[in-house]
């Protein structure tokens, strides 16, 4: 018999519309992955609602992360995606975990710090359990491994901390999950910051490459961005950060090396780099997005592929909840 796969789990947040940073730096690369591990990938739409959405705004940005995920490449038949609010296991499990969790801990994450110093209006509670349901998400799939960004490493480890802390008072409920450490994408930066990683939130709309934006926006934001006074394509991260983003981006869309891309722009200057930077990313984007208007037109296939996973997961994660409710001592239902 076939040796079992591990299990992957990740997602997104289902706000704003997914960047190049996004794509490259981690959805790109899950598409390889699903030879190897059995794997599930959430629209986060629970996480969304830390921060005030439109409601016809996010309900049609849900849904096309779903579809942005198909036309990346994640086949929804052989990955699991999924909304994460039409699993009610993940609200339920995230309430017990709340109790398992102290507030000590939570007082450490500096996504809490940072999204609370940025939303100074609307200091919620969700922002600050945001960690919590995090968790849940994860521990209800029984996630080997977690492909995440730097960013949420601090989630990762809150979420093992969670898991060990609980299987320490009731034997081995959860797996306790690992950060994936296989290839991970390139890290993009803000192309009017390089400072700052490219961000879906980024006030600045010139700062990030949207996977939807048409192929002359792309070459225009690239054309804008930030770099430095001197004329020599030449990767060096702490001196040229803005050429040295450049360089990651097109060797990331190229297979490029940066050696290769400082002889190919040798005594070319800026101009011309930056028009192949954005030749090159426009080009890799185009067949994404026919194949994201395709489906988008066929909304038969889109919702029967929505019905079928959500109910994997459902399915899935229902049974480790069952669990965690008989070893925490709730009664059962009677039916
Ligand atoms: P927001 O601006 O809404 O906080 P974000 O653009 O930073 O969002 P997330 O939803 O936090 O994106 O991240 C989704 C995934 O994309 C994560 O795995 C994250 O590590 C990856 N990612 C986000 N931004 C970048 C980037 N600039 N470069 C590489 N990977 C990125
Ligand atoms: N917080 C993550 C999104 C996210 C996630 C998860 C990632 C929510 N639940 C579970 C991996 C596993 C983010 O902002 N990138």
């Amino acid at each position: 018999m076939a040796e079992e796969k591990k299990i992957l789990y990740s997602g997104m947040q289902a706000t704003g519309t997914l960047t190049l940073g996004n794509y490259l730096g981690a959805l790109r690369n899950w598409i390889t992955l699903n030879e190897e591990y059995e794997c599930y990938f959430g629209v986060m739409d629970m996480h969304s609602i830390t921060v005030r959405q439109n409601p016809t705004e996010f309900r049609q940005k849900a849904r096309d992360l779903f579809t942005l995920y198909v036309a990346a490449g994640l086949d929804p038949e052989k990955n699991c995606i999924y909304f994460q609010s039409h699993v009610p296991c993940h609200a339920e499990l995230a309430w017990i975990l709340n109790c398992y969790t102290y507030m000590g801990e939570l007082n450490r994450m500096t996504q809490f710090k940072d999204k609370s110093a940025k939303h100074a209006d609307n200091i919620n509670a969700g922002l600050y359990t945001y960690p919590v349901l995090m968790a849940a998400d994860i521990l209800l799939y029984q996630a080997d491994v977690v492909p995440v960004g730097k960013d949420q490493l601090q989630h990762l480890e809150i979420t093992r901390d969670i898991a060990q802390r609980f299987n320490g008072v009731y034997g081995d409920v959860f797996k306790i999950p690992e950060p994936y450490t296989g290839k991970i994408g390139a890290r993009v930066m803000s192309l009017q910051d390089p400072m700052k990683k490219m961000s879906k939130s980024d006030e600045n709309p010139n700062a990030s490459v949207f996977l939807v934006d048409d192929a002359n926006v792309i070459r225009k934001k690239f054309k804008r961005a930030v770099t430095d006074s001197e004329t020599e394509v030449r990767y060096d991260v702490e001196n040229k950060p803005g050429i040295s983003n450049l360089m990651d981006i097109y060797s990331a869309t190229t297979g490029k090396s940066m050696e290769d891309i400082e002889k190919e722009f040798a005594g070319r200057g800026y101009g011309d780099f930056k028009t192949a930077v954005g030749d090159a990313v426009a080009d890799l984007l185009t067949p994404l997005q026919e194949r994201f208007a395709e489906l988008k037109k066929d909304k038969a296939y889109i919702d029967s592929m929505i019905k079928a996973n959500d109910e994997k997961a459902y399915y899935t994660s229902t049974k480790t909840l069952r669990k965690v409710k008989k070893k925490i001592g709730y009664t059962e239902m009677i039916r």
